[in-house]
């Protein structure tokens, strides 16, 4: 590689329009991790403080965690299980609670965290003060840049992370000649030595730390190489100092041996050096275009345009702070790209999906240890990647699935006697699929078969029928379970899941533990019908198609109670349960992100849901305010949306870097609003496509092109004086669709050129 030393560098990330919509920027260094801006190649990820005098890089590697492979399963549970319902039908929600804790959890009770590799620290020597400080993040090339005046000259620090190289590239240059000089250096909370190769290679070497009992399995290393040009190179211990140079081209590798949930016996320094070894090879503007390729061809799918007015003119922290306050539709814009580019960074085919965090994590015990909590969480991170165009960012979270089945199968075994799989409410890095933390959180049976119906989303925007046969075995082994967990419920007869819990919200029985919440009656229904269709239209197991549909008809139906609300348990508790206000609103998973209700098709459990949000309110966490968004959306009732999305964007929901803060951070906020935005624009489900079915009268002019429906469309539109104008639809050839606008129906055959035009005729929409 040769470091050219042009004095100031133009690269595409260059970007000096203040209303760019695809930017965020800042007058100040970050101060905080939440103020930092995060790259990420979806497996390497950094987060880039802007520092003058001294830099910061916050490395994260997605495969390092804490422990090992492990076997949280309980042996004692499946003895317990009998007795755990007899006192759940008979009403002794206390004594349930009590055994179910001493009996059925996970040993041990927690999971496994995500944790930090470090830090990259550059130190610089002699800048003085500067002027004209600025740093950015471009969303459409996924560089983030520094810029600044010392003594005249401009300095200019690129940082991004490249998917093509699987390497962090830093480039740092100044037109002042000779005048860079930095000290290198890493520092890490893990167990790790770094040592200098060479003048020009700093490496990291480290090993996981035991979490609860399970031992550390993870080597890992963390490869940084300097290269300069002009100037000089010399190590110190643990250090690398450039003197005198032009430019500077930093590659930082990472790597650990997680080979699988079950295998670690990987080579990270074999990893690191293969990669910094193939980096060096290319010149850094072939790092940086390839990176921009790769980027561009996944986030140049999408565009949106909601508007703009002058508060787009300001730095993107003031504008979070002053958005309850100001008129920003281009906010909302900036906030979907955003989301766009954080699943880009995080979920990359081949990868870990995206946890609580995303990539970006800087502490060894982060909140929630940084997993994957599968009861609301995991699955809303990928609610946006379909209808945003980036249905392969899903290819994690099925590999994760596939797992899953594995471990879970064990799981439904000892805990149940069952077949197939489960998987309570979180896993991590080693799939563990047991009840965690306690009764009230992880008695859920159903996580796994949520991810399922994710599964199946994916099939059904893409329509690609040998996905679908790839997947078909885990949704079949997901249904399996209940196949063989279900049990009559005494008064009902209803088949219900026994234990369980509506995520987390406590009952009158003073305890969440129940039978038959209405979350796992309505995730049920989607599994079995998925299975039933996945079986049609692949020709396979007809026998067990009966099974599913006899078991499907039992399940019992959504019930409105005494309140007009949509229960959220067999029993009409809803206006008795200790947190009406409560965070999560699992009972109405029917309306979204299922179409199970809809205002057209079932108006009267519309209704109900609507009351129960009416009594939940629209405060709630980051991602329970997402939620309530794409909820409102789906009843058509954009001012309201767009009222909860402005709560969403402000500072006591959105960090200055445009991280959801739940609080404290979580990326779930991010995606859930994401897909709020898009769900206000443009919704795909009960077999028709609604044009802005909750346009809201902050945007009243604006464009989307590029989102996907279901049934493997594409659709662009344009409104103006808040009424629909133009689009155009794309779709498989002589595909057939209902297309909605304001209550209107237009049935559109897509054209042989897979491409059809909608205009406005007066009243009518036009297909041509
Ligand atoms: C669920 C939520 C919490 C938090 C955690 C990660 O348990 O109830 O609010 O978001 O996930």
């Amino acid at each position: 590689m040769t470091v050219s030393s042009t004095k100031q560098p133009r690269s595409p990330a260059v970007s000096r329009d203040d209303a760019e919509p695809l930017l965020l920027w800042y007058e100040a260094p970050a101060r905080e991790w939440v103020e930092a801006l995060p790259v990420g190649s979806g497996r390497l990820g950094a987060m880039v403080f802007g520092g003058v005098q001294s830099e910061r890089l916050a490395l994260n590697e997605s495969t390092l965690w804490g422990g090992g492979p492990y076997d949280p399963n309980n042996a004692e549970a499946l003895a317990a299980l009998p007795e755990v319902r007899r006192l759940i039908f008979a009403g002794k929600y206390g004594e349930a609670h009590e055994l179910t804790n001493a009996r059925m959890m996970a040993k041990p009770l927690k999971q496994m965290p995500y944790q930090t590799a470090g830090d990259l620290l550059l130190d610089f020597h002699g800048i003085g003060p500067v002027e004209n400080y600025r740093r950015e993040l471009c969303l459409n090339t996924a560089v983030a840049r520094t810029t600044f005046v010392a003594r005249g000259a401009l300095s200019t620090r690129d940082v991004f992370a490249s998917p093509v190289d699987q390497v962090v590239v830093v480039r740092l240059a100044s037109e002042a000649r000779g005048d860079l000089a930095f000290d290198v250096t890493m520092k890490t909370p893990q167990q790790a030595t770094t040592e200098v190769e060479g003048v020009e290679t700093l490496v990291l070497r480290g090993k996981n730390g035991a979490d609860a009992g399970v031992d550390g399995a993870l080597a890992f290393e963390v490869r940084v190489h300097v290269m300069a040009s002009g100037g000089s190179l010399a190590a110190a211990r643990g250090a690398i100092s450039v003197t005198g140079a032009d430019a500077a081209v930093l590659l930082v590798a990472a790597a650990t041996s997680y080979e699988s949930y079950r295998d670690t016996s990987g080579d990270p320094g074999a990893a690191t050096a293969r990669r910094i070894a193939s980096a060096r090879q290319k010149r850094y503007e072939a790092l940086l275009a390839d990176h921009v390729a790769e980027h561009q061809r996944l986030f140049g799918r999408v565009t949106i345009d909601l508007g703009s007015t002058d508060a787009a003119r300001r730095p993107t922290d003031e504008r979070v702070r002053s958005s309850a306050r100001s008129d920003d539709p281009q906010l909302a814009a900036l906030y979907f790209q955003f989301a766009r580019y954080l699943m880009i960074g995080s979920s990359r085919p081949g990868g870990q999906p995206a946890n609580l965090q995303g990539l970006w994590n800087d502490s060894l015990d982060p909140p929630w240890d940084s997993k994957y909590t599968i009861n609301i969480n995991t699955e809303m991170n990928y609610w946006v990647a379909e209808v945003a165009n980036l249905g392969e960012c899903v290819e994690p979270l099925v590999a994760m699935v596939r797992d899953l089945a594995e471990t879970g199968a064990r799981t439904a075994e000892v805990h149940y006697g069952a077949r197939g799989w489960v998987a309570h409410h979180n896993t991590d890095l080693w799939r563990a699929t047991a009840p965690i933390d306690g009764a009230t959180w992880g008695m859920w049976p159903t996580g796994g078969a949520w991810l399922c119906v994710v599964l199946w989303d994916h099939y059904d925007y893409g329509r690609d029928r040998a996905y679908l046969a790839e997947i078909y075995p885990l949704l079949v082994g997901a249904a399996q379970f209940f196949l063989d967990a279900l049990v009559a419920e005494p008064k009902t007869h209803w088949l219900v899941t026994c234990p369980s819990v509506s995520p987390e919200n406590v009952h009158p029985g003073g305890t969440s533990l129940c039978a038959g919440p209405a979350m796992d009656r309505q995730i049920l229904r989607d599994l079995f019908g998925h299975c039933i269709e996945a079986s049609e239209i692949l020709g396979v197991d007809a026998p067990l198609r009966e099974k599913l549909r006899e078991a499907r008809a039992r399940l019992g139906p959504d019930r409105i109670g005494a309140a007009g609300q949509l229960q959220e348990w067999l029993e009409d508790w809803d206006m008795q349960a200790p947190e009406m206000d409560h965070r999560h609103v699992s009972h109405l998973y029917a309306l979204f992100p299922s179409s199970q209700i809809s205002v057209d098709g079932t108006p009267a459990l519309a209704a109900a849901a609507r009351k129960s949000l009416e009594i939940r309110g629209d405060e709630a966490t980051g991602w329970g305010t997402a939620w309530r968004l794409n909820l409102w959306a789906r009843l058509g009732e954009g001012e309201r949306a767009h009222k909860i999305l402005r709560t969403l964007l402000g500072p006591e929901r959105t960090y200055p870097n445009l991280f959801d803060s739940c609080p404290p951070f979580q990326i779930d906020g991010n995606f859930g609003g994401a897909s709020g935005v898009a769900e206000m624009l443009m919704q795909s489900h009960s077999g028709v496509i609604r044009l802005l079915p909750a346009l809201p009268k902050a945007w009243p002019s604006g464009s989307v092109r590029g989102l996907r429906a279901r049934g493997g469309f594409g659709v662009d539109i344009e409104w103006n004086g808040g009424r629909l104008e133009a689009g155009t639809l794309r779709g498989p050839p002589a595909a057939r669709i209902v297309v909605r606008y304001e209550r209107r129906d237009t049935s559109v055959l897509v054209p042989a050129t897979g491409s059809v035009r909608l205009s406005f005729a007066g009243e009518t929409l036009r297909a041509e």
